[in-house]
């Protein structure tokens, strides 16, 4: 009998909220909160944006992680323990390009190349990565719509103590070992939104922040979308008028998967929840952190809080979070 953890808010089926949503996402986190949001909302209601700084060009192929890991989590194709790549898969290819001395410590399944190969050569064609995205959603039977965050090649550059490193080299390669000194986006100036992200905000009742990493998964997109909490200089910051709701990656000081909590200590901020709010400023008119950090809420200067059960373990946990944060949406409304 596993231990259900109650969450705090009580809410009866009829008391859900059906709003609009845009979610941002990054990796595994954002995925799931994505597909707790994709059981609860009709199609047409759910639109992804996904961070593309962790794509990279490997092997002569343009890999996209966060894209995938949201399109194979929504489809129903993820491999549950890692929450990226495939399900049931095999790794001939890869087995087979380490017997021939070539370069296998980023994990790709064979399934999984199929996505790359096919992805490479429309990109190759002049195909923008959004249409190949629509069309592998399309494939792959997912109805909501999923956006990359812009067309135009963004690319995450962590620097650490031993230099500058490309995201998935510092993350995969290095595993998050040297020590982080900060982060730039290659490319982001010139990266207009996707087409299709203002409209969507526009129509959205709200835009929620999924617990994916601030530093590297979610301000590139804010970033792009010009959502930053002061306008970019260069650019002049969209005006949004709905609320904005971040659920916390961080719970009691630590991330549940990935280097956030490392990150956020190496820059010299106490990881923590409320780290996470003040990262996204006077941005939130919502935050949602939970019950580990209940103790936190009075400190946190941001909007509305929820707390609540934010470990998404099952389907039926990202489900339930997607359900209290639709609510607390509502409340905001
Ligand atoms: N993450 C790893 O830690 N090791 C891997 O070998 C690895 C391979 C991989 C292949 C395809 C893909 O879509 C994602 C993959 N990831 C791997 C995750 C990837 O590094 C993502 O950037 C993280 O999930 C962070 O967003």
């Amino acid at each position: 009998m596993t231990s259900q953890k109650t969450s705090n808010s009580t809410h009866s089926p009829s008391s859900t909220v059906h709003s609009r949503i845009v979610a941002l996402a990054g990796g595994v986190g954002g995925a799931k909160l994505a597909h707790g949001l994709a059981q609860i909302l009709p199609p047409e209601d759910l639109t992804v944006i996904v961070n593309t700084g962790d794509d990279f060009e490997h092997l002569g192929l343009n890999i996209c992680p966060d894209l995938d890991t949201v399109c194979y989590t929504l489809a129903g194709l993820a491999n549950p323990e890692t929450g990226w790549g495939r399900q049931n898969e095999t790794w001939n290819v890869i087995a087979n390009i380490e017997r021939l001395g070539g370069v296998s410590w980023f994990r790709l399944g064979d399934q999984d190349f199929a996505t790359h190969i096919e992805r490479t050569r429309r990109l190759k064609e002049g195909e923008p990565l959004s249409q190949v995205t629509k069309e592998f959603c399309a494939a792959w039977g997912i109805k909501q719509t999923v956006l990359p965050m812009s067309d135009s090649p963004v690319r995450t550059i962590v620097d650490t103590d031993e230099g500058e490193l490309a995201f998935q080299e510092y993350f995969v390669h290095r595993h998050c070992g040297p020590r982080v000194k900060g982060f730039r986006f290659d490319g982001i100036e010139g990266a207009q939104p996707v087409v299709g992200a203002a409209e969507a905000i526009e129509a959205a009742d709200a835009v929620v922040i999924c617990p994916s990493n601030p530093w590297v998964s979610v301000d590139p997109i804010l970033r792009v979308l010009a959502l930053t909490p002061t306008p970019l200089p260069e650019r002049e910051g969209q005006k949004i008028n709905k609320p904005v709701v971040a659920v916390s990656p961080i719970i009691g000081g630590k991330t549940v998967k990935g280097p956030a909590a490392k990150m956020y200590a190496e820059l010299g901020i106490e990881p923590s929840a409320l780290a996470v709010a003040e990262h996204y400023h006077d941005l939130l008119a919502g935050f949602v952190l939970d019950n580990q950090d209940k103790q936190l809420s009075d400190n946190l200067k941001t909007g509305k809080i929820l707390v609540t059960d934010t470990l998404m373990n099952s389907t039926a946990d990202r489900a339930r979070l997607a359900k209290d944060l639709l609510q607390f949406v509502g409340s905001l409304l």
